[in-house]
């Protein structure tokens, strides 16, 4: 790995644990096999590369992962990707599953207690600084300039934070600041979420990720977890605990957000992917001609466990006229064989046959279209098999009926589906 940058003193004394766990249930059956962060994104990538790159290409070298809920395709993939870091050189990659270390039966509560039944292995590694993050969001974002921001206000905690629309505000932990962006009210997920002052329809969400000293962090999650009335969680507990003592403190996301000079600048790019229609929509997103995000940037590449596979292939038909791409993003080990695809986003070793057509389509690894199958408007998931002449996306009301078709009539299609046709 090469990194051209000057050394990042606090990264290089802060441990990364990102927090892995959680289902994505919005994401239906996408997630009904693995956890959100391990669903595929972008073609080569899982959601959870991102954060995982944010650490790496900020400086991080010591990093922790918590994982709960349908770990196993999760943990394979950080085994086969993420294993490059070496302890003895203040390095350290650990996967720390739930319910193995304090007790056989003990999963972790909430989001805190991921971080608590893990304690001696953190202070094992003696970082100063603990950065917590989701696996689940798609960003680009230096860590280092985050963890300078805490270090300058004097925190006890920073909370990444973005403004979002009010109305789309109740998912999340909402807050007010004053001048200096010390947090001044902090309610987790409201119904009727507070807007920003004299601006009515933003709202200050939390992003879900903190900075604290470590020494700090550890005595907090030990008297949280004496506390009988705590869920053991950042967002519900331990930051409004802290908020309420005066130590916490807001850092925008915009201050360290990681552009290239490819993407335009009006729009800091963050998504949390949690619905279908999002996770369908940041995928096609990145077949326009600029995308908002802009995972070609050589200077903060998304690492990922890749397998070494042949190149893309283009074959045309029989007749010599059909096979052809435009505005798509297709990986390697594809072959389309007389098949035409537009907009759409093919993941490693897909097989598209003569006469087929895939629009706006997202073909996760594996997929087969067979000849004359039309679809579009979908998702595919890991090794569907689309039978000859199949048609997708065009008869909402029959789509419907035989696969999962979300609000804004994008089709989720799983292998168990298209084995009950
Ligand atoms: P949510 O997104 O609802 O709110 P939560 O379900 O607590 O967050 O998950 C946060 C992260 O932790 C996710 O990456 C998830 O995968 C993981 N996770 C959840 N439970 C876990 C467990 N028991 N063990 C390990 N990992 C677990 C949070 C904050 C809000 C903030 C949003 C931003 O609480 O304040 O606004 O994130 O998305
Ligand atoms: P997904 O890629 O869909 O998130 P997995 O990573 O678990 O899920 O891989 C999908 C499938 O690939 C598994 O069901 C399994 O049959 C197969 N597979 C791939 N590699 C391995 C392996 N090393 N050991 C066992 N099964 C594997």
């Amino acid at each position: 790995m090469t990194d051209q940058r000057p050394p990042a003193p606090l990264a290089r004394d802060t441990m990364a644990y990102v927090l892995a766990g959680g289902r994505g249930s919005r994401l239906k059956e996408l997630t009904d096999t693995r956890a959100k962060p391990a669903v595929y994104f972008g073609g080569k990538t899982r959601i959870i590369d991102f954060a995982l790159s944010n650490a790496i290409n900020s400086g991080i070298r010591r990093i922790g992962v918590a994982t709960q809920y349908k770990a196993h395709s999760l943990i394979r993939h950080l085994q086969n990707g993420w294993n490059f870091l070496r302890p003895g050189r203040n390095e350290s990659f650990d996967i720390l599953p739930a319910s193995q270390r304090v007790s056989e039966d003990q999963w972790y509560a909430g989001t805190a207690d991921a971080v608590y039944q893990n304690i001696e292995i953190i202070e094992d590694h003696a970082p100063k600084y603990m950065i917590i993050l989701a696996g689940d969001h798609i960003y680009k974002m230096d860590y280092e300039i985050m963890l300078q921001s805490h270090v300058d206000s004097g925190a006890d905690v920073t909370v990444g934070c973005l403004e979002v629309p009010r109305m789309e505000a109740s998912g999340f932990g909402v807050m007010h600041v004053d001048e200096s962006f010390k947090i001044t009210e902090f309610v987790e997920k409201p119904k009727d979420p507070p807007s920003m002052p004299g601006r009515p329809d933003i709202a200050l969400a939390s992003m879900g990720i903190y900075v604290f000293e470590t020494r700090f962090l550890m005595e907090v999650l030990r008297e949280d977890a004496e506390d009988p009335n705590s869920s053991r969680d950042f967002g519900k507990d331990i930051v409004p605990k802290i908020v309420k003592k005066g130590g916490a403190y807001a850092h925008r996301y915009n201050l360290s957000v990681v552009r290239s000079s490819n993407e335009p600048t009006h729009e800091a790019y963050w998504r949390d992917v949690g619905t279908i229609d999002a996770y369908w929509q940041a995928n096609i997103d990145l077949t326009d001609v600029v995308p908002p995000l802009d995972i070609y940037d050589r200077d903060w590449p998304i690492w990922t466990y890749a397998e070494i596979v042949p190149p893309a292939k283009f074959v045309h038909d029989i007749d010599g006229r059909r096979g052809s791409a435009t505005s798509s993003l297709v990986s390697g080990d594809c072959i389309i064989s007389g098949g035409a695809l537009n907009r759409s986003l093919l993941f490693t070793g897909v097989r598209q046959r003569s006469y087929s057509q895939l629009d706006h389509a997202v073909v996760l690894p594996g997929c087969r279209i067979g000849r004359h199958a039309r679809v579009t408007n979908a998702i595919l998931d890991r090794g569907v098999e689309i039978p000859d002449g199949l048609v997708i996306g065009e008869d909402p009301e029959l789509d419907a009926t035989r696969f999962r078709r979300s609000e804004n009539g994008i089709c989720l299609v799983t292998k168990p589906m298209i084995d009950r046709l």
